[in-house]
């Protein structure tokens, strides 16, 4: 195929652009944020498939003032010729007509060439304008389109020796709910790209700010090794042995994986078909998973490591372990609601014979990290056990009615669920305020003492004897893990009520780890709120019933805004008293309820968790015991997971 040039014949005409237009969320998923990013995928994906073809090996994604985005890659150039049936340009054709398999998210990994770009017609489609730039090493070609529409053909506007294809657009604000591009969502999107097709060097900028240009350039020779190491240097968790990397073909179908142990408890398996996150795993996961833990027990009963009644779980084998698992194939097929599983039914036998023939023969040769590696498995093996004893201590002890209501609970008198807010607080001084403040009718207050465990870190046993967790979990009502129950939600809202400063955010993030390990279902069913206690409080300093005036800021800016507010008024300047609250446990009950608690005039936040991977993500950076990754997130994290909710 070196020499195969573009035949226009294979590029097979379906229709026009229209229907891109009229159901936009059809070619792309949606038209939020996501939506837009998927724009940039769509281009970027065309210059690494000229990479994966051989011929490109440097791409540049730009975002420029105006959320303009140019992306350029150093390959053949789309073709140029004049296509056989339609009398134009292969090039026009290619960003002007609908093309067969054009389907969202359809991935286009072609090991033998042929068709692709795909995506680039329903790029045009939705963008204000878009324009192309092709050097074919004699000459550049122009072509510029206005919501998919040109008035010109593709032409010659010079010479050059040069190679590559540029293309320019501008996202259409009357398609997308908004045009802003997140830099970091495209940099993620980038490296992992970078890390999947080993050698292609990416170059991210953005010059939007022209104060603050970024840009950051993504080249790993190491290809998903680097990934997997990249993973434990962001997490702060450290290595256990080196990275593991196993690679082989069947036919036409290519597949890779890197995978190393680490301190931690966590799983960590990203996998991915053709470029594209399997985020519901599939043929290819399934694969290796099956082969790591059959190999795993084999080698262990083979050396006399394990005993022959002894067998390790998946669980085991794969606690502190992160992989990452890449197959190419010809042709993808994606399941399930949100299309995030292979199917390829014929993928899992050959990544399970590859990983074991492979993995097998790593073990053999370097029996020290086989050992190292049964040790870390067994021990995961009888933490498990300790667990399942905990959770059966547990079980009986709620079985015989002696779980009882924990004693600083100030439960409220209201039996039913509905309308019912249970105020989880840090500290007994805010806990007696809120008490004092609450409604008792409605309003429950666990004021939280002891301890934190950093959940993080912690198997499931030691949460089962953790004095700060405990009371949480039996005042809920739900149990844990395996063990919860929505159903026994003995509250409608969970709202945690910590200070506004660092030590509230840590025991705030403590906690949403704790629910988002522990009680997912309690995230996910929006039960978790967070109480937005207020930072300043502006107050006329007067005698004068009519004047007297209080108000209660959330920021600076609102803070400002009513001290302007309120230092006159009739013609009479007030002198004003400007309180900064450094905890609850500084306003005294009546404040409380007017400010946090009143449902009439708080403000709480809700708990969301649209993508479980992501936070999950962000809490352990915000948990582990790196502190620079930690600070580094913790001012996004407040904004990602939760919700305006007024
Ligand atoms: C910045 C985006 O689209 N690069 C690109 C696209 C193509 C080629 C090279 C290419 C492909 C082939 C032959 C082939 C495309 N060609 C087509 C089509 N960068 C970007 N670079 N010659 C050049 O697949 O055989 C679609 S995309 F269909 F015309 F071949």
């Amino acid at each position: 195929m070196e020499e195969e040039r573009y035949d226009a014949e294979q590029i097979q005409v379906l229709e026009g652009l229209d229907p891109v237009r009229k159901r936009p969320g059809m070619y792309i998923g949606s038209t939020s944020i996501d939506g837009l990013h998927h724009l940039v995928y769509e281009i970027v994906d065309n210059a690494i498939d000229e990479a994966l073809a051989g011929y490109c090996t440097e791409i540049t994604v730009e975002i420029l003032p105006g959320d303009i985005i140019r992306v350029s890659d150093n390959g053949r150039g789309i073709p140029t010729g004049i296509h056989p049936t339609e009398g134009i340009s292969a090039a026009t054709v290619v960003y002007t007509v609908l093309h067969a398999g054009g389907k969202f998210g359809g991935g286009g990994y072609k090991v033998s060439g042929g068709l692709h770009g795909v995506g680039a017609s329903v790029v045009n489609a939705l963008s204000e304008w878009l324009e192309i730039n092709v050097k074919d090493g004699k000459h550049e070609h122009f072509q510029h389109f206005d919501r998919g529409e040109y008035k010109e053909p593709l032409k010659i506007i010079g010479d050059t020796d040069k190679t590559g294809t540029t293309v320019t657009f501008k996202a259409d604000d009357q398609i997308f709910e908004t045009t802003h591009y997140d830099y970091e969502v495209l940099l993620k999107r980038m490296r992992e790209q970078a890390f999947l097709n080993a050698g292609i060097r990416i170059t991210i900028s953005d010059t939007r700010d022209a104060a603050e240009p970024q840009s950051e350039t993504l080249h790993y020779e190491g290809g998903i090794r680097q990934f997997v190491e990249h993973i434990h240097r962001v997490k702060g968790y450290e290595s256990l042995g080196d990275v593991i990397y196993v690679s082989g073909k069947d036919g036409d179908s290519f597949a890779e994986i890197a995978m190393q142990y680490n301190d931690s408890y966590n799983e960590v398996i990203l996998s991915f078909a053709n470029n594209i996150h399997t985020k519901d795993g599939g043929s290819h996961e399934n694969g290796f998973k099956n082969a790591l833990t059959k190999v795993v027990n084999d080698y262990g009963k083979r050396f006399g490591i394990l005993k022959d009644n002894e067998k390790l779980s998946g669980d085991d084998v794969r606690e502190g372990l992160t992989a990452i698992v890449s197959v190419k194939l010809t042709e993808c097929e994606f399941e399930g609601q949100t299309k995030g599983r292979l199917g390829n039914p014929q993928v899992r036998p050959f990544v399970e014979k590859l990983m074991q023939e492979k993995l097998m023969s790593y073990f053999e040769m370097n029996p020290a990290v086989a050992r190292a590696i049964l040790d870390k498995c067994l021990a995961a093996r009888r933490a498990r056990e300790a667990a399942k004893n905990a959770r059966e201590t547990a079980r009986r002890k709620t079985a015989m009615g002696s779980a009882s209501l924990p004693g600083k609970l100030a439960d409220c008198s209201e039996h039913g669920v509905e309308g019912t807010e249970i105020y989880i607080v840090e500290g007994d001084s805010a806990g007696g305020s809120a008490k004092g403040g609450r409604d008792r009718k409605y309003q429950a207050i666990l004021p939280l003492w002891g301890k934190m465990l950093n959940v993080e870190k912690a198997r499931i046993d030691l949460v089962y004897g953790n004095e700060k967790l405990m009371p949480v979990v039996t005042a809920l009502g739900t149990g844990i893990g395996e063990d919860f129950d929505i159903s026994k939600l003995r509250y409608e809202k969970v709202i945690i009520m910590a200070d506004a400063d660092v030590d509230g955010c840590h025991i705030r993030t403590l906690l949403l780890t704790f629910f988002f390990r522990y009680m997912k279902p309690l995230i996910e069913n929006g039960n978790v709120y967070i109480a937005q206690p207020p930072l300043f409080k502006v107050e006329r300093d007067t005698k004068t019933k009519k004047y007297q005036q209080i108000r209660y800021a959330f920021s600076d800016e609102e803070r400002d805004r009513y001290i302007d507010e309120l230092k006159e008024e009739d013609g009479k300047s007030f002198k004003l008293l400007v309180q900064r609250y450094k905890g609850l446990g500084e306003m005294d009950s009546e404040q409380l309820w007017e400010t946090t608690m009143n449902p009439e005039t708080r403000t709480i936040l809700r708990v969301k968790m649209e993508d479980a991977v992501k936070a999950d993500e962000v809490i352990t950076i915000l948990m582990g015991d790196k502190v620079m990754p930690r600070k580094e997130y913790i001012e996004k994290y407040a904004r990602t997971v939760s919700n305006l909710d007024i």
